[in-house]
């Protein structure tokens, strides 16, 4: 049987939990359950066993965490664990001739950079490794699963293209707002790993089949690929352990999943082989409905953000060192802070895509473009162009886009065409075609419709899609020559006309040469747009410029209710007779995680006003503000951390001002508190990001770390003198430890405050006392938010509603 066999059924059934099955077969807390490919196969066998029994097309090896990071405790390599693993599921369906094998990948267990330590080549190489592996023990496809950062699936996918031929399932998980925990909202997530050769697109655990419902309908919207769904049985109840859907319930409600088109069903944490039997029973009465040819769209995002080229796109241009001084200057000393405070600059003023060109003159392109694109990913959330000629430039910057970029630009040339193209078809990018060949920009604009449909052309027979090719018609300078902006008009409308093609132009480009370029590109970028212009390369910060393309906007009806436009302008007025200046606010730099202009910021603060003041002044409010955003969904996790080690950096320069004047030394904290994963759990996740948090909030954390013992808990409580002590457990068989350290602390007679927070909790159980068979604990953490309050409470502070 092959994967795209099996695709020709009414429906594909996978499997169920791997996790929880071990466990009730005596997989301890905290033990990798890779481990069990060695100890206890047969256990392993067992459960495939059992789900090829249910019914199962496709069975998963139990290689989940078979990578280097998460192995190294178990003293096995990467090769033999997987090996092992799919040797296992070999032998458990023997006798079921037509089951697929999958290889299990989960994620690195570390974040990526910029929010987290691990770069992406060695990323890549982790990946690699378990790949290669997973093709040298004859898995038949992988499944790559429990995603949450779109960059680390990209290079997971990556992985898996460049060292096998085999089908690719991406699974990311989401999250009740319709997105991952890093901020990746399903389209992003659908249109990257399309374009970037995905077998499935798919869903998995966190959530029950009911609440991922919307997500999957998103997918339907950006993809033609077959889609998976893979809920948990609900939340488990935190005593027993028992998830809260019942295999009848699972089952019913995952008949929805079929109706709406999900091709491949089966089930994450809780369920079991009894799930995926009456899940069979569910989609064997259900006929796959008939597929409809969904809109085609035109679309490109970065890891957080989808932006649908169905009305004028803003792309700034500023990001550029053509005809600046101060940008050049930037490139050649490695000034990367400048290029983020000018793609910052653009955020503002309303770009909705982001041009990058790095390249000058005796400088290293491709080293300037890997430098720059990760931080700029880490502060600004629009999706990229990648603006450039050298294709291993546009390839390096291409690899390490979190999303689906622009690659700017391929041209008529076959040179340009032979190796721009693969590129873009490879990466799944979208592209700009320039109407230029061996021969030049033609004079007429016959000349370039007839390049643009040989772009085209080309583009189509790699398999690039129609929708993701852009055609630039080129604006000359009209102060050279008189007929430049119409033979581009006229373009630009036979491109749309006969083509269907979206369209660019670099605008300013018309008043090269000119005074007061604004009047001309103004006028010219109006003509433009009426002409058919999709986007627009344009200076945002130029008042007339994007005057005229809100104006487009709201006369064309793309601004329901002037809402745009009233945000923009209203209070305008007052607005630039207070400020008259638009430096960067310390607030502006920690919340965008900017380190060398916060510290900068910080140091000329601390030259006028003490101290303590610019902390509270100015630090405090803007980690507040971080956190509220954070909060309401407006910041996700990556940025919370940057303006974390942003303000960190703030701090060490108040600090050095301070210890050189011979004050008090380091800035009081508001409260010392110690967080710890308990033991047996090795989920630090969630109090990481609690703490992330606090620390924004000014508190000052002791982190003992994952799989913490109780006596480590209470020595670290008793040594520090910590107010307060915050316990995070994510499963179930954790919580006794939980219970156990809550009354080792209380029977040494601390004096500190104890919470508790995770998954499995709630707050009647977290706060009854052990002798009712609850955990004994002061105060119940519903998550991150809820952490703050209480140590708010705890230190003193106002709680605000
Ligand atoms: N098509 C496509 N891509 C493009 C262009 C295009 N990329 C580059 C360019 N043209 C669009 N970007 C710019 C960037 C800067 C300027 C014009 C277009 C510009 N710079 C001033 C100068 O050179 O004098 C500098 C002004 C300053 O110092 O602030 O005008 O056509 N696909």
């Amino acid at each position: 049987m092959t994967f795209s066999r099996l695709c020709e059924k009414n429906y594909i059934l996978f499997d169920g939990a791997m996790g929880t099955e071990l466990q009730k077969r005596g997989l301890k807390a905290g033990e990798p359950p890779e481990s069990l490919n060695f100890t206890a196969p047969e256990k392993v066998r067992e459960v495939i066993r059992a789900y090829a029994e249910s019914g199962s097309d496709i069975v998963t090896a139990n290689t989940f965490g078979a990578n280097r990071y998460k192995l190294s405790e178990t003293g096995k390599t990467v090769g033999e664990t997987v090996s092992r693993a799919l040797e296992a599921a070999r032998e458990a369906v023997g006798d079921f001739p037509d089951i697929l094998i999958a290889q299990d990948v989960g994620p690195a267990g570390r974040l990526l950079r910029p929010a987290g330590t691990l770069g992406f080549d060695e990323a890549y190489e982790m990946f690699a490794e378990q790949i290669k592996a997973g093709v040298n023990g004859g898995a038949d496809l992988f499944v790559l699963q429990t995603f949450s950062d779109l960059l680390e699936l990209k290079c997971a996918l990556l992985a898996v293209k460049e060292n096998s031929r085999l089908p690719a399932i991406c699974s990311m998980t989401f999250e009740a707002n319709g997105r991952t925990f890093t901020g990746c909202p399903a389209s992003a997530f659908a249109l990257t790993a399309s374009g970037l050769g995905a077998d499935v697109i798919g869903v998995n655990c966190s959530l029950d089949p009911r609440e991922l419902l919307p997500v999957v309908r998103e997918f339907r919207k950006y993809t033609d690929l077959p889609i998976m769904a893979k809920p948990n049985a609900g939340l488990p109840d935190p005593v027993t352990g028992a998830y809260g859907l019942s295999a009848e319930d699972f089952a019913a409600d995952m008949r929805e999943h079929a109706s709406a088109g999900v091709k491949i069903l089966g089930g994450c944490c809780g369920t079991s082989p009894e799930y995926i039997r009456l899940l069979k029973e569910t989609v064997d009465s259900v006929n796959y409905p008939e597929f409809t040819e969904r809109k085609k769209i035109s679309a490109v995002c970065s890891g957080v953000k989808t932006v649908v080229i169905d009305r004028p796109r803003v792309v700034g241009e500023r990001i550029n060192p053509t005809g600046k001084r101060a940008f050049k200057e930037a490139l050649k000393n490695s000034d990367v802070d400048y290029i983020l405070g000018r793609a910052l600059e653009q955020v503002k003023a309303g770009a909705d895509i982001l041009d990058v060109n790095v390249g000058l003159p005796e400088t290293d392109e491709k080293a300037m473009m890997l430098r720059v694109i990760e931080p700029l990913q880490g502060v600004c959330d629009l999706p990229l162009q990648i603006d450039g000629t050298d294709p291993d430039v546009i390839e390096a910057a291409l690899r390490r886009c979190g999303g689906k970029p622009i690659v700017n630009s391929v041209n008529g040339k076959e040179e340009s065409l032979s190796s721009v193209l693969p590129l873009v078809k490879k990466y799944g990018a979208a592209v700009i075609g320039l109407t230029l060949d061996e021969k030049g920009v033609p004079e007429t604009a016959e000349e370039r419709f007839e390049i643009a449909k040989y772009i085209l052309d080309r583009a189509l027979s790699l398999g690039i899609r129609k929708e993701d090719v852009f055609i630039d018609c080129l604006t000359l300078t009209v102060s050279t020559e008189a007929g430049a902006a119409v033979t581009a008009l006229n373009a630009v409308k036979m491109v749309k006309d006969r083509l269907g093609l979206k369209t660019a132009l670099g605008v300013s480009n018309v008043s090269f040469g000119l005074p007061e370029r604004d009047v001309i590109n103004a006028a010219f970028l109006t003509a433009a747009l009426n002409g058919g212009l999709d986007l627009p390369i344009i200076n945002p910060n130029s008042p007339a410029v994007m005057g005229a393309v809100r104006a487009y906007n709201l006369l064309n009806g793309y601004d329901k209710n002037a809402a745009e436009y009233i945000s923009a302008y209203s209070g305008k007025a007052a607005e630039t007779a207070a400020s008259g200046n638009k430096e960067l606010t310390l607030s502006e730099a920690v919340l965008n995680g900017m380190k060398k202009d916060g510290a900068l910021i910080t140091a000329r603060l601390l030259e006028n006003i003490p101290a303590m003041d610019v902390i509270d002044g100015h630090l405090i409010p803007a980690l507040d503000k971080a956190g509220d955003g954070f909060e309401s969904g407006l910041i996700f996790l990556p940025q919370l951390i940057l303006s974390a080690e942003t303000a960190g950096a703030c701090f060490d320069v108040i600090k050095k001002k301070i210890n050189s004047k011979g004050e008090r030394a380091a800035p009081k904290s508001k409260g010392k508190i110690i967080l710890a994963t308990v033991k047996g759990d090795i989920h630090d996740i969630g109090k990481n990001i609690v703490k992330v948090l606090l620390e924004n909030y000014g508190y000052e954390i002791i982190d003992l770390g994952k799989d913490v013992p109780p006596e480590t808990a209470a020595d670290a409580a008793a040594s520090t003198g910590a107010g307060l002590v915050g316990l995070s457990a994510l499963m179930t068989t954790t919580t006794p430890a939980m219970a156990e350290t809550v009354a080792l602390i209380k029977e040494r007679g601390l004096r500190c405050a104890v919470m508790v927070g995770g998954a499995v909790l709630n707050a009647d159980y977290a706060l009854s006392s052990p002798s009712s068979g609850g955990i004994g604990a002061d105060y119940y953490a519903k998550d991150a938010k809820g952490a703050v309050d209480i140590a708010k409470k705890v230190f003193g502070e106002k709680v605000e509603k």
